[in-house]
């Protein structure tokens, strides 16, 4: 009967840890292009990178994620 129980335990542990990486939790990790995904600057590496993924997403007159606080259509000029 322990061993059933083991068995059973290890069974949902199991389960568990897949439906984990299903969720939400872990789906920025595997897919960070994902398009609900708030982007900061501190997601890219570089000012052009920002620069064509802020256009790309509207420029200026847009700008969802703020990539361009100062509205001057450079986006992210902390960035080197
Ligand atoms: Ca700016």
């Amino acid at each position: 009967m322990n061993k059933f129980i083991a068995w059973t335990l290890a069974g949902l542990a199991l389960i568990g840890g897949i439906w984990w990486l299903q969720s939400g939790a872990s789906k920025n990790r595997f897919n960070p292009l994902q398009k609900d995904k708030d982007y900061d600057c501190s997601d890219f590496s570089t000012q052009k990178e920002a620069q064509a993924f802020f256009e790309s997403k509207g420029g200026p007159s847009s700008d969802p994620h703020k990539l361009d606080r100062d509205k001057d259509g450079i986006a992210c000029e902390t960035l080197p």
